[in-house]
């Protein structure tokens, strides 16, 4: 492990944002996912709230491919952009990291997390991990926020996150790929907490419109859906503007925070897309780079 104490978001290294985006936004992110899922063969039924969960339900037979095209949909979701760089983000980020200008990271993603009687994904049920990982290990002077929002109410029972405050002073710390995805090494993980006895990880519960935020080494894992509906969420990263973004060349430039979502904002999104789907593309991570 390394030593950095260093947080935008001071020595907590977390903050949950109460109320902090209009819930008509979210619902812009809901009724585009309808959209999708009706054109994908599940047709809505009626105007009904939870109606997105009725028609994923219908995908529930492969929930890892449907989690994949949801992932490759993002460039046909601009609501989904509107919300990550509303004024309402601009905002939180400045109150909560004091940058005056931010810009959206690439690495950024929409989870859907079934019940878990439908199968249980590494890609919604992550271990105790830091978003660090997820950076490219050529980029040495990182300094990410995520915001990770959700699009439903989340607690402890139906899959929301647990945090471990303050851990943001541990720095990096050793992972390993396990099999249920990126996660701090068992040996790290049992040493660390013997020995900072200060750190007690906190299951967070968060209603419509509130957000979490946490810096690249806050400790955070994701729990269990038990519950009988789905959670969705939006998980966004963010630097402070001209830094570097955790994954270059990935678009011509940064959208920025407070900008208005058009069609030259969505061709970067499908910028970044055609790059991922592109089998000759390599994503490095510092996560394998152990
Ligand atoms: O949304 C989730 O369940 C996992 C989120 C997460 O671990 C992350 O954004 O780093």
């Amino acid at each position: 492990m390394h030593f950095k104490t260093e947080s935008p978001l001071g020595p907590l290294g977390w903050r949950h944002c109460k109320n902090a985006i209009p819930k008509n936004l979210i619902q812009e992110i809901k009724a585009e996912l309808s959209e999708w899922m009706t054109i994908k063969g599940s047709p809505k039924k009626g105007l009904v709230f939870n109606d997105i969960d009725r028609q994923a339900k219908q995908f529930s037979n492969c929930i890892s491919d449907f989690q994949l095209s949801l992932q490759k949909n993002l460039p046909c979701l601009p609501s989904v952009y509107k919300l990550a760089l509303s004024q309402e983000i601009k905002g939180v980020l400045e109150a909560n990291t004091g940058w005056s200008k931010s810009e959206l990271s690439p690495i950024h993603n929409i989870r859907v997390k079934y019940p878990s009687k439908y199968g249980v994904s590494p890609f919604t049920t992550v271990p105790w991990h830091q978003d660090y990982g997820a950076t490219d290990p050529g980029q040495s002077n990182l300094c990410v926020v995520t915001a990770w929002i959700p699009l439903t109410s989340t607690d402890s029972h139906n899959g929301g996150i647990e945090i471990m405050p303050r851990s943001t002073s541990l720095g990096w710390l050793e992972h390993r790929r396990g099999e249920s995805g990126p996660e701090v090494k068992d040996e790290i993980m049992k040493e660390v907490l013997n020995e900072r006895r200060d750190l007690q990880p906190i299951k967070t519960k968060t209603i419509l419109g509130d957000l979490i935020l946490f810096d690249q080494y806050t400790l955070h894992r994701s729990l269990i859906n038990s519950s009988n509906q789905l959670r969705w969420s939006i998980d966004m990263r963010y630097i402070s503007s001209g830094s570097e973004s955790g994954r270059p060349g990935m678009w011509h430039r940064n959208p920025v925070v407070g900008e208005c979502v058009n069609t030259e904002v969505m061709s970067l999104i499908q910028q970044r897309q055609n790059l991922m789907d592109n089998p000759e593309t390599t994503i490095r991570k510092r996560v394998d780079s152990n």
